[in-house]
């Protein structure tokens, strides 16, 4: 948490990836998205666990909402989110309240070039909430605000309407919903105050026998809105209506009972009403989290409501989290009823982290906990208890993967079951399966700092074209699933594309004719290769079929005991030659094997005084000789690199040698027990500087 604190304090921007709730490194409520230079932008307030009070004071409520700054967070593909960092905080407002933490619910717009931030805060001088504005020349501040609040605007929850003729009107939160005409300075209302009288509060916020004191107010009451609690007004226009939408409590509380708040809107084709109440946008949500705040925006054709709910906090409904969902119209204008969801909005590439358990649809008995009831922050697991359970995932692009891909998946599950990802639904095609028994947990996983937890691999099945959904269903025993991630594999070898080509800048071959892997079945250990088992077995005709005197073809057949192996004409993307991967590629066996390779440098003339520079993991015995004129003595291995080892660069030297004008050929065996099979070579010269002045030629 402390690196992440630093990173916004020095200004780089933070990538939250995203599904709901969209920002994972802090409680965000109340967020009013915007469109300002066809990014979307959003501005939350900022809840916080409340300091803990000093010892003999009273400090701030602990079961209340508890904000000391903002931050704006924004996006081009409602995705990947980038926190911008602190925009305001509460130290910066001369009116307000330094140590009051009640910048809640806030708005931004801009006008001709300028940001316009709208706040509410408790004021430093008397009770209440004013409404300050902040302007930046930047929709990510730095923002600056008014040294007073807004004349005759007190309450909670401002939000800006900018008309089409350029008329801007502000709303908010004040004993009922107020609107008013903003001034051209965009800081002023517009019109005359009025004189208002404080309503007396049940306990009395006047002194016993007197009248509460009057305050001045501008604007007017918006008019048709339903009795019951309201607050947090969002206007937006849409063609000629103009929505009024607004958290309202529609329950009954005259019984006690404490019904929390839905979504709910108005019409009207006038920005200040009167409206005509419409219903619902969201009901309540399901868990009793009081509040709900919201707004709307329309981006790339796309209406969307951004809301929010406190899902990293559920025994506590004062920090919150935000979301985005789709919302949609009926032709008459009236807006369909959003049922929210956990998977959001927006297309997830299928190389990044799927949060499966922020589902699109699931069967009835799939459970979402906590990884970590201590830090939420760590997110959630769906559990399929049964063969019949599945998760779905909406809009995962495949276009990044190739067909050589894999499937990682972070699972914890009993013995014996295996998870399929499958494309749509639980019947569709399936994409990979990953089965978790003894062997494989054995075999092939990384334990998380939980050490429960499992990330094991497996490779591709089928790869879906573009976009498509997912779904995961388990086949056994009871299983969860964190996340999991389709990757990329990387291209460790590229198609030869010319006839020749050169060492690379630090001398080293990457050009070489492989052959498929020669069975080694007594390979089990990479201890096993000694000097003495390497010269019987490597530097032994009988046992190892050698490459010459022809240069292989590649395509060409050769056998050896029962195997039928081919030559593959190959150029490393790396300077070091990764067989494993080579025979992983091919589905060929990758452990308990042996590997010839071989390559033709062809030189202008002699260069004397070189000798060769190998590193390869595990053994491996190296020969350089000229293609014509071979003899007894140069068909002698030059180096021999025994035992357990590591592929290291030039990690073994050759004595000197001369490369002869001409054709001279360069092989190496290299014997790959239960490791990561690779090796590196060149030639190097007295110095120790690479030779390149050759060509090789397969
Ligand atoms: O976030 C503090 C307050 O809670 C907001 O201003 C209200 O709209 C409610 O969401």
């Amino acid at each position: 948490m402390k690196t992440l604190n630093l990173m916004i304090l020095l200004g780089f921007p933070l990538a939250i990836t995203a599904q709901n709730p969209i920002i994972h490194n802090q409680f965000a409520a109340d967020p009013t998205a915007r469109v300002f230079n066809d990014k979307v932008y959003v501005y939350p307030s900022h809840d916080i666990i409340p300091p803990k009070p000093e010892p003999g004071q009273n400090g701030v409520r602990q079961d209340w909402f508890c904000m000391a700054d903002y931050h704006v967070f924004s996006s081009e593909n409602l995705t990947d989110w980038t926190d911008h960092g602190v925009i305001l905080s509460q130290e910066d407002v001369q009116w307000g309240n330094p140590a009051g933490y009640s910048m809640w619910a806030p708005d931004c717009v801009e006008k001709n070039g300028k940001y316009y931030f709208y706040f509410p805060d408790g004021q430093k001088i008397g009770r209440g909430f004013g409404i300050g504005v902040a302007t930046a020349d930047s929709p990510v501040g730095p923002f600056t605000a008014e040294p007073e609040p807004i004349k005759g605007v007190s309450g909670i929850d401002p939000c800006v309407l900018l008309d089409n003729d350029g008329q801007a009107y502000i709303y908010w939160s004040g004993m009922g919903i107020r609107g008013a005409k903003l001034k051209d300075n965009m800081k002023e209302v517009d019109g005359e105050l009025q004189a208002m009288q404080m309503p007396q509060r049940p306990g009395g916020n006047a002194p016993q026998g007197q009248t509460p004191p009057a305050f001045m107010v501008a604007g007017q009451q918006m008019e048709g809105l339903p009795d019951g609690f309201k607050e947090g007004p969002f206007v937006f226009r849409r063609g000629d209506w103009y929505y009024l939408t607004f958290p309202w409590v529609r329950g009954d509380t005259s019984n006690g009972a404490n019904p929390t708040e839905t979504l709910a809107y108005a019409m009207s084709k006038n920005p200040l009403g009167p409206w005509d109440f419409k219903g619902i946008i969201m009901a309540e949500h399901s868990n009793r989290c009081w509040t709900n705040h919201h707004s709307i925006l329309e981006y790339k054709g796309q209406w969307y409501i951004f809301y929010h709910h406190n899902d990293y906090s559920p025994r506590d409904d004062k920090r919150r989290s935000p979301h985005i969902d789709k919302i949609a119209f009926n032709a008459d204008g009236t807006i369909i009823e959003v049922k929210p969801t956990l998977r959001g909005v927006g297309v997830t590439p299928a190389n990044s982290r799927i949060e499966i358990d922020r589902f699109s649809t699931k069967s009835d008995d799939v459970s979402i906990l906590f990884n970590d009831t201590l830090n939420t922050f760590r997110g959630w697991h769906a559990t399929l208890p049964s063969k019949t359970s599945w998760v779905r995932y909406n809009d995962v692009d495949f276009s990044s993967v190739n067909a050589n891909g894999y499937l990682t998946v972070c699972v914890k599950a009993n013995a014996n079951t295996t998870l399929k990802v499958r494309e749509r639904d639980a019947k569709g095609k399936v994409i990979a399966q990953v089965p978790i028994n003894v062997v494989s947990q054995m075999g092939n996983f990384r334990r998380d700092m939980s050490g429960r937890w499992l990330t094991l691999t497996a490779p591709l099945l089928y790869l879906p074209k573009g976009i498509s959904d997912i779904c995961i269903t388990g086949e056994g025993d009871s299983i969860s699933v964190d996340w999991l991630q389709i990757k990329k594999r990387p291209e460790y070898f590229s198609s030869i594309s010319s006839p020749t080509a050169s060492p690379d800048e630090q001398g080293f071959i990457r050009r070489w004719m492989i052959l498929e892997p020669i069975d080694n079945p007594e390979a089990n250990s990479n201890l096993l290769f000694s000097f003495t088992y390497m010269q019987d077995n490597l530097a032994n005709p009988a046992k190892l079929p050698k490459p010459l005197p022809n240069m292989p073809r590649d395509g060409q057949k050769v056998k050896h005991d029962k195997q039928s192996l081919t030559w593959h004409a190959t150029e490393s993307n790396t300077y070091n030659v990764r067989l494993f991967r080579f025979a992983d590629l091919l589905q060929k066996a990758t452990y308990r094997v042996c590997f010839w390779a071989v390559t033709t440098i062809e030189c202008e003339e002699d260069i004397p005084n070189v000798r060769l520079a190998a590193g390869s993991n595990g053994a491996s015995m190296w020969w350089v000789e000229p293609a014509e004129g071979k003899t007894a003595e140069n068909d002698k291995p030059v180096l021999m690199l025994e035992s357990d080892r590591r592929m290291v660069a030039d990690d073994g030297m050759s004595n000197r040698l001369t490369l002869k004008k001409g054709r001279n050929i360069v092989r190496c065996a290299v014997v790959n027990g239960p490791g990561l099979s690779d090796f590196c070579v060149r030639f190097v010269d007295e110095k120790g500087k690479p030779v390149t002045k050759y060509t090789i030629k397969n």
